[in-house]
Protein backbone atom coordinates (compact mmCIF):
# COMPACT_ATOMS: atom_id res chain seq x y z
CA UNK A 1 0.00 0.00 0.00
CA UNK A 2 1.32 3.61 -0.90
CA UNK A 3 -0.43 6.74 1.28
CA UNK A 4 -1.99 9.26 -0.41
CA UNK A 5 0.89 11.84 0.19
CA UNK A 6 3.61 9.32 -0.45
CA UNK A 7 1.76 9.19 -4.11
CA UNK A 8 1.45 12.91 -4.54
CA UNK A 9 5.03 13.51 -3.45
CA UNK A 10 6.37 11.05 -6.24
CA UNK A 11 3.64 12.60 -8.30
CA UNK A 12 5.43 16.15 -7.80
CA UNK A 13 9.05 14.70 -8.19
CA UNK A 14 8.03 13.66 -11.63
CA UNK A 15 6.31 16.34 -12.83
CA UNK A 16 9.41 18.78 -11.89
CA UNK A 17 11.58 16.08 -13.39
CA UNK A 18 9.47 16.06 -16.53
CA UNK A 19 9.49 19.49 -16.54
CA UNK A 20 12.85 20.08 -16.64
CA UNK A 21 13.56 17.41 -19.29
CA UNK A 22 11.29 18.90 -21.74
CA UNK A 23 12.99 22.22 -21.27
CA UNK A 24 16.35 21.03 -21.80
CA UNK A 25 15.34 19.01 -25.27
CA UNK A 26 17.15 21.07 -28.28
CA UNK A 27 16.07 18.68 -30.93
CA UNK A 28 13.54 17.18 -31.88
CA UNK A 29 15.15 13.53 -31.53
CA UNK A 30 15.78 14.70 -27.91
CA UNK A 31 12.04 15.57 -27.31
CA UNK A 32 11.20 12.11 -28.48
CA UNK A 33 13.07 10.61 -26.52
CA UNK A 34 11.68 12.62 -23.55
CA UNK A 35 8.26 11.63 -24.68
CA UNK A 36 8.97 7.93 -24.71
CA UNK A 37 10.47 8.02 -20.95
CA UNK A 38 7.63 9.61 -19.66
CA UNK A 39 4.62 9.52 -22.17
CA UNK A 40 4.93 5.81 -23.15
CA UNK A 41 2.25 4.04 -23.75
CA UNK A 42 4.01 0.57 -22.19
CA UNK A 43 6.30 1.66 -20.04
CA UNK A 44 6.74 5.65 -19.89
CA UNK A 45 6.94 6.54 -16.05
CA UNK A 46 3.19 8.46 -16.16
CA UNK A 47 2.08 5.23 -17.14
CA UNK A 48 3.59 3.54 -13.98
CA UNK A 49 2.22 5.97 -11.86
CA UNK A 50 -1.42 5.12 -12.95
CA UNK A 51 -1.08 1.65 -12.81
CA UNK A 52 0.42 2.49 -8.77
CA UNK A 53 -3.07 4.21 -7.88
CA UNK A 54 -4.36 0.80 -7.67
CA UNK A 55 -2.50 1.15 -4.22
CA UNK A 56 -4.19 4.17 -2.79
CA UNK A 57 -6.61 3.15 -0.01
CA UNK A 58 -10.27 3.58 -1.26
CA UNK A 59 -11.24 6.84 -0.16
CA UNK A 60 -8.30 8.35 -1.24
CA UNK A 61 -8.17 7.32 -4.91
CA UNK A 62 -10.31 10.04 -6.28
CA UNK A 63 -8.06 12.72 -5.00
CA UNK A 64 -4.80 10.68 -5.80
CA UNK A 65 -6.53 10.44 -9.54
CA UNK A 66 -7.27 13.63 -9.76
CA UNK A 67 -3.88 15.04 -9.35
CA UNK A 68 -2.36 12.58 -11.25
CA UNK A 69 -5.14 13.45 -14.31
CA UNK A 70 -3.60 16.93 -13.81
CA UNK A 71 -0.20 15.84 -14.14
CA UNK A 72 -0.42 13.90 -17.17
CA UNK A 73 -2.11 16.73 -18.78
CA UNK A 74 0.62 19.11 -17.68
CA UNK A 75 2.99 17.09 -19.25
CA UNK A 76 1.06 16.39 -22.43
CA UNK A 77 0.99 20.28 -22.75
CA UNK A 78 5.29 20.43 -22.14
CA UNK A 79 5.62 17.98 -25.06
CA UNK A 80 3.78 19.77 -27.81
CA UNK A 81 5.63 22.83 -26.37
CA UNK A 82 9.01 21.24 -26.39
CA UNK A 83 8.03 19.92 -30.15
CA UNK A 84 6.93 23.06 -31.48
CA UNK A 85 9.86 25.04 -29.80
CA UNK A 86 12.60 22.03 -31.56
CA UNK A 87 11.46 22.54 -34.94
CA UNK A 88 10.98 26.42 -35.33
CA UNK A 89 14.51 25.74 -34.24
CA UNK A 90 15.25 23.30 -36.76
CA UNK A 91 14.13 25.67 -39.44
CA UNK A 92 17.37 27.58 -39.76
CA UNK A 93 18.65 24.45 -40.73
CA UNK A 94 16.30 23.85 -43.54
CA UNK A 95 17.53 27.02 -45.03
CA UNK A 96 21.23 26.09 -45.17
CA UNK A 97 20.65 24.03 -48.29
CA UNK A 98 18.64 27.31 -49.46
CA UNK A 99 21.92 29.45 -48.97
CA UNK A 100 24.14 27.02 -50.50
CA UNK A 101 21.94 27.17 -53.39
CA UNK A 102 22.41 30.93 -53.58
CA UNK A 103 25.62 31.02 -54.00
CA UNK A 104 25.81 28.69 -56.52
CA UNK A 105 27.20 25.13 -54.62
CA UNK A 106 23.69 23.24 -54.84
CA UNK A 107 21.64 22.29 -58.54
CA UNK A 108 18.38 24.51 -57.68
CA UNK A 109 15.42 21.85 -55.42
CA UNK A 110 13.80 19.22 -57.77
CA UNK A 111 9.88 20.19 -58.40
CA UNK A 112 8.41 17.31 -59.37
CA UNK A 113 5.55 19.92 -60.82
CA UNK A 114 8.09 21.64 -63.41
CA UNK A 115 7.81 21.01 -67.09
CA UNK A 116 11.13 21.84 -68.61
CA UNK A 117 11.65 24.23 -71.60
CA UNK A 118 11.74 21.76 -74.50
CA UNK A 119 8.71 19.76 -73.15
CA UNK A 120 6.53 22.98 -72.02
CA UNK A 121 3.24 23.47 -73.89
CA UNK A 122 2.54 25.13 -76.17
CA UNK A 123 -0.59 26.44 -77.53
CA UNK A 124 -1.58 25.42 -80.47
CA UNK A 125 -3.80 27.28 -83.52
CA UNK A 126 -5.75 26.40 -85.99
CA UNK A 127 -3.70 26.66 -89.72
CA UNK A 128 -4.35 29.94 -91.70
CA UNK A 129 -6.15 28.12 -94.23
CA UNK A 130 -8.50 26.29 -91.94
CA UNK A 131 -9.20 29.83 -90.65
CA UNK A 132 -9.97 30.65 -94.09
CA UNK A 133 -12.04 28.40 -94.67
CA UNK A 134 -14.12 28.43 -91.45
CA UNK A 135 -14.41 32.57 -91.99
CA UNK A 136 -15.79 31.80 -95.79
CA UNK A 137 -18.45 29.46 -94.29
CA UNK A 138 -19.40 32.07 -92.26
CA UNK A 139 -19.80 34.92 -94.30
CA UNK A 140 -21.61 32.58 -96.83
CA UNK A 141 -23.37 31.35 -94.35
CA UNK A 142 -24.95 34.92 -93.55
CA UNK A 143 -26.19 35.01 -97.15
CA UNK A 144 -27.98 31.83 -96.74
CA UNK A 145 -25.79 29.29 -98.31
CA UNK A 146 -25.64 26.10 -97.14
CA UNK A 147 -22.51 23.55 -96.80
CA UNK A 148 -22.37 20.45 -98.77
CA UNK A 149 -19.38 18.17 -99.10
CA UNK A 150 -18.54 15.69 -101.55
CA UNK A 151 -15.34 12.84 -102.43
CA UNK A 152 -11.62 13.61 -102.95
CA UNK A 153 -11.42 10.59 -105.20
CA UNK A 154 -14.23 11.13 -108.12
CA UNK A 155 -15.20 9.04 -110.92
CA UNK A 156 -15.06 10.85 -114.01
CA UNK A 157 -18.69 11.31 -114.67
CA UNK A 158 -18.58 13.80 -111.83
CA UNK A 159 -15.64 15.28 -112.63
CA UNK A 160 -15.94 15.62 -116.30
CA UNK A 161 -18.88 14.51 -118.00
CA UNK A 162 -21.91 15.61 -116.30
CA UNK A 163 -19.95 19.40 -115.64
CA UNK A 164 -19.90 18.82 -119.92
CA UNK A 165 -16.40 17.72 -120.04
CA UNK A 166 -16.34 14.96 -123.24
CA UNK A 167 -13.79 12.25 -123.30
CA UNK A 168 -11.89 13.81 -126.23
CA UNK A 169 -11.16 17.01 -124.12
CA UNK A 170 -8.04 18.31 -122.97
CA UNK A 171 -9.15 18.92 -119.23
CA UNK A 172 -9.16 15.28 -119.29
CA UNK A 173 -5.79 15.03 -120.28
CA UNK A 174 -3.61 12.76 -118.05
CA UNK A 175 -0.94 15.24 -117.99
CA UNK A 176 -3.15 17.59 -116.04
CA UNK A 177 -4.74 15.03 -113.57
CA UNK A 178 -3.58 12.67 -110.82
CA UNK A 179 -5.46 9.35 -111.96
CA UNK A 180 -5.02 6.75 -109.92
CA UNK A 181 -4.36 3.22 -110.65
CA UNK A 182 -6.73 1.46 -107.95
CA UNK A 183 -6.31 -2.57 -107.72
CA UNK A 184 -9.36 -4.37 -107.95
CA UNK A 185 -9.81 -8.24 -108.59
CA UNK A 186 -12.24 -10.07 -110.17
CA UNK A 187 -13.92 -12.92 -108.78
CA UNK A 188 -11.50 -15.30 -110.28
CA UNK A 189 -8.95 -12.98 -108.54
CA UNK A 190 -7.94 -11.49 -111.92
CA UNK A 191 -6.81 -7.66 -112.34
CA UNK A 192 -10.42 -6.35 -112.83
CA UNK A 193 -9.82 -3.17 -115.35
CA UNK A 194 -13.38 -3.21 -116.67
CA UNK A 195 -14.76 -0.08 -113.52
CA UNK A 196 -14.87 3.27 -114.21
CA UNK A 197 -11.08 4.93 -113.77
CA UNK A 198 -11.05 7.04 -110.40
CA UNK A 199 -8.88 10.32 -110.09
CA UNK A 200 -8.48 12.96 -107.54
CA UNK A 201 -10.86 15.64 -108.24
CA UNK A 202 -9.35 19.15 -110.02
CA UNK A 203 -12.02 21.08 -108.83
CA UNK A 204 -14.84 21.45 -106.55
CA UNK A 205 -17.47 21.57 -109.03
CA UNK A 206 -17.81 17.67 -108.65
CA UNK A 207 -20.29 18.78 -105.39
CA UNK A 208 -22.49 20.48 -107.50
CA UNK A 209 -23.20 17.55 -109.82
CA UNK A 210 -23.69 15.54 -106.38
CA UNK A 211 -25.80 17.56 -104.91
CA UNK A 212 -28.35 18.45 -107.80
CA UNK A 213 -28.60 14.81 -108.18
CA UNK A 214 -29.91 14.16 -104.86
CA UNK A 215 -31.93 17.92 -104.43
CA UNK A 216 -34.37 19.21 -106.54
CA UNK A 217 -34.22 23.17 -106.57
CA UNK A 218 -33.75 25.80 -105.33
CA UNK A 219 -30.57 24.89 -104.54
CA UNK A 220 -28.41 27.43 -102.46
CA UNK A 221 -24.84 25.70 -101.26
CA UNK A 222 -21.63 26.19 -100.85
CA UNK A 223 -18.66 23.02 -100.23
CA UNK A 224 -15.17 23.50 -99.21
CA UNK A 225 -12.13 21.50 -100.23
CA UNK A 226 -8.89 19.94 -101.77
CA UNK A 227 -8.48 19.57 -104.82
CA UNK A 228 -5.66 18.08 -107.06
CA UNK A 229 -3.35 19.16 -110.02
CA UNK A 230 -0.19 18.37 -111.64
CA UNK A 231 0.71 21.85 -111.39
CA UNK A 232 4.65 22.56 -110.30
CA UNK A 233 4.64 24.92 -107.28
CA UNK A 234 5.51 28.53 -107.64
CA UNK A 235 4.20 31.74 -105.84
CA UNK A 236 0.81 31.10 -106.68
CA UNK A 237 0.01 27.63 -107.59
CA UNK A 238 0.48 24.33 -105.30
CA UNK A 239 -0.37 20.92 -106.71
CA UNK A 240 -2.60 20.12 -103.74
CA UNK A 241 -4.89 23.32 -102.46
CA UNK A 242 -8.21 24.21 -101.49
CA UNK A 243 -11.59 25.50 -103.73
CA UNK A 244 -14.78 26.92 -102.22
CA UNK A 245 -17.50 26.10 -104.77
CA UNK A 246 -21.07 27.86 -104.75
CA UNK A 247 -24.33 27.02 -106.70
CA UNK A 248 -27.39 28.95 -106.58
CA UNK A 249 -30.11 27.58 -108.84
CA UNK A 250 -33.74 28.27 -108.71
CA UNK A 251 -36.33 30.19 -111.63
CA UNK A 252 -35.03 32.93 -112.17
CA UNK A 253 -31.63 33.30 -111.10
CA UNK A 254 -29.14 36.05 -112.86
CA UNK A 255 -25.73 37.04 -113.47
CA UNK A 256 -26.42 39.97 -111.75
CA UNK A 257 -27.02 38.11 -109.14
CA UNK A 258 -23.91 36.08 -109.04
CA UNK A 259 -21.78 39.55 -109.14
CA UNK A 260 -23.73 40.68 -106.29
CA UNK A 261 -23.17 37.47 -104.43
CA UNK A 262 -19.45 37.84 -104.98
CA UNK A 263 -18.84 41.54 -103.99
CA UNK A 264 -21.14 41.12 -100.64
CA UNK A 265 -18.72 38.34 -100.18
CA UNK A 266 -15.48 40.23 -100.96
CA UNK A 267 -16.70 43.30 -98.85
CA UNK A 268 -17.47 41.35 -95.92
CA UNK A 269 -14.32 39.32 -95.84
CA UNK A 270 -11.66 41.76 -96.70
CA UNK A 271 -13.65 44.86 -95.37
CA UNK A 272 -16.00 47.78 -98.41
CA UNK A 273 -12.63 49.34 -99.69
CA UNK A 274 -12.26 45.48 -102.01
CA UNK A 275 -13.02 45.60 -105.63
CA UNK A 276 -14.24 42.98 -107.67
CA UNK A 277 -13.74 42.36 -111.63
CA UNK A 278 -15.18 39.83 -113.87
CA UNK A 279 -13.25 39.00 -116.87
CA UNK A 280 -14.61 36.76 -119.65
CA UNK A 281 -13.62 33.45 -119.49
CA UNK A 282 -14.60 29.71 -120.67
CA UNK A 283 -15.72 26.71 -118.49
CA UNK A 284 -17.44 23.64 -120.29
CA UNK A 285 -20.16 23.87 -117.72
CA UNK A 286 -20.40 27.64 -117.76
CA UNK A 287 -21.84 29.83 -120.33
CA UNK A 288 -21.57 32.73 -120.22
CA UNK A 289 -17.92 31.77 -117.55
CA UNK A 290 -15.97 34.65 -116.76
CA UNK A 291 -12.73 34.95 -113.88
CA UNK A 292 -12.48 36.30 -110.71
CA UNK A 293 -10.08 38.91 -109.52
CA UNK A 294 -10.24 40.98 -106.50
CA UNK A 295 -7.61 44.15 -105.45
CA UNK A 296 -4.90 43.47 -103.83
CA UNK A 297 -2.21 45.57 -102.77
CA UNK A 298 -1.41 47.84 -106.44
CA UNK A 299 -2.85 45.17 -108.59
CA UNK A 300 -5.57 42.68 -109.19
CA UNK A 301 -5.14 38.75 -108.13
CA UNK A 302 -7.30 36.31 -109.75
CA UNK A 303 -9.18 34.26 -106.94
CA UNK A 304 -11.40 32.32 -109.03
CA UNK A 305 -13.94 30.82 -111.78
CA UNK A 306 -17.38 31.92 -112.39
CA UNK A 307 -20.92 32.16 -114.78
CA UNK A 308 -24.12 30.55 -114.98
CA UNK A 309 -24.82 26.76 -115.26
CA UNK A 310 -24.38 25.74 -118.76
CA UNK A 311 -28.06 23.68 -119.37
CA UNK A 312 -26.16 20.77 -120.40
CA UNK A 313 -25.09 20.09 -116.94
CA UNK A 314 -28.47 21.26 -115.61
CA UNK A 315 -30.18 18.62 -117.63
CA UNK A 316 -27.43 15.70 -117.14
CA UNK A 317 -29.21 15.89 -113.69
CA UNK A 318 -32.50 16.01 -114.68
CA UNK A 319 -33.31 19.93 -113.97
CA UNK A 320 -35.29 21.73 -116.86
CA UNK A 321 -33.30 24.37 -118.18
CA UNK A 322 -36.47 26.03 -119.23
CA UNK A 323 -37.58 26.31 -115.80
CA UNK A 324 -34.40 27.33 -114.16
CA UNK A 325 -31.32 28.68 -114.34
CA UNK A 326 -27.82 28.99 -111.70
CA UNK A 327 -25.27 30.49 -110.98
CA UNK A 328 -21.80 28.82 -110.60
CA UNK A 329 -18.52 29.96 -108.64
CA UNK A 330 -15.34 28.62 -107.62
CA UNK A 331 -12.44 30.49 -105.14
CA UNK A 332 -9.22 29.51 -104.65
CA UNK A 333 -8.64 29.30 -100.80
CA UNK A 334 -5.07 29.64 -100.68
CA UNK A 335 -5.58 33.08 -102.83
CA UNK A 336 -8.05 34.09 -100.37
CA UNK A 337 -6.47 33.05 -97.84
CA UNK A 338 -3.06 34.84 -98.72
CA UNK A 339 -4.59 38.34 -99.58
CA UNK A 340 -6.69 37.89 -95.78
CA UNK A 341 -2.74 37.08 -94.06
CA UNK A 342 -0.57 39.43 -96.08
CA UNK A 343 0.97 36.11 -97.53
CA UNK A 344 2.96 36.48 -100.54
CA UNK A 345 3.87 32.88 -101.13
CA UNK A 346 1.51 30.06 -101.35
CA UNK A 347 4.07 27.20 -100.52
CA UNK A 348 4.74 28.83 -97.39
CA UNK A 349 1.19 27.38 -96.66
CA UNK A 350 2.14 23.76 -96.86
CA UNK A 351 6.33 24.01 -95.27
CA UNK A 352 4.82 22.85 -91.59
CA UNK A 353 7.02 26.00 -90.28
CA UNK A 354 5.91 26.65 -86.82
CA UNK A 355 7.53 29.74 -86.71
CA UNK A 356 5.92 30.97 -89.86
CA UNK A 357 2.17 29.06 -89.07
CA UNK A 358 2.47 30.65 -85.30
CA UNK A 359 2.19 34.29 -86.79
CA UNK A 360 -1.46 33.54 -87.76
C1 LIG B 1 -12.04 26.11 -111.71
O1 LIG B 1 -11.48 25.26 -110.98
C2 LIG B 1 -13.49 26.08 -111.87
N1 LIG B 1 -14.03 24.88 -111.35
C3 LIG B 1 -14.11 27.30 -111.23
C4 LIG B 1 -15.55 27.46 -111.59
C5 LIG B 1 -16.52 26.99 -110.72
C6 LIG B 1 -15.91 28.09 -112.76
C7 LIG B 1 -17.86 27.15 -111.03
C8 LIG B 1 -17.26 28.25 -113.06
C9 LIG B 1 -18.21 27.78 -112.23
P1 LIG B 1 -9.84 27.44 -112.21
O2 LIG B 1 -9.10 26.31 -112.77
O3 LIG B 1 -9.63 28.77 -112.80
O4 LIG B 1 -11.42 27.17 -112.18
O5 LIG B 1 -9.51 27.52 -110.64
C10 LIG B 1 -10.21 28.38 -109.79
C11 LIG B 1 -9.29 29.04 -108.81
O6 LIG B 1 -8.54 28.05 -108.09
C12 LIG B 1 -8.21 29.88 -109.43
O7 LIG B 1 -8.69 31.15 -109.76
C13 LIG B 1 -7.19 29.98 -108.34
O8 LIG B 1 -7.60 30.90 -107.35
C14 LIG B 1 -7.29 28.58 -107.76
N2 LIG B 1 -6.23 27.73 -108.29
C15 LIG B 1 -6.21 27.09 -109.47
N3 LIG B 1 -5.08 26.35 -109.60
C16 LIG B 1 -4.41 26.52 -108.44
C17 LIG B 1 -3.18 26.01 -107.92
N4 LIG B 1 -2.43 25.14 -108.58
N5 LIG B 1 -2.77 26.42 -106.69
C18 LIG B 1 -3.52 27.26 -105.96
N6 LIG B 1 -4.70 27.75 -106.38
C19 LIG B 1 -5.14 27.41 -107.61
Amino acid sequence: MTSLAEYLAQLDQLEKQALEQFQRCQTPEEVEQARVQFMGAKRGLVRQMQQRLKEIPGPEKPQAGKRFNQLKQTLQQALEQAQSRVAAKATPKATRPQRARTAGELPPPFDPTAVPPEAQLRLGRLHPITQTMQRMQEVMARLGFQVADGPEVEDPWHNFEALNIPPSHPARDPLDNFYLSVARLTGTGEPDTSGPELLLRSQTSTVQIRVMERQRPPVRVIALGRVYRPDTADATHFPMFHQMEGLYVAPGVTMAQLKTVLKLFASMFFGPQVQVRFRPSFFPFTEPSVEVDMTWKDGWIEMGGAGMVDPHVLQAVGYDPEQVTGFAFGLGVERICMRQFGIDDIRLLYRNDIRFLEQF
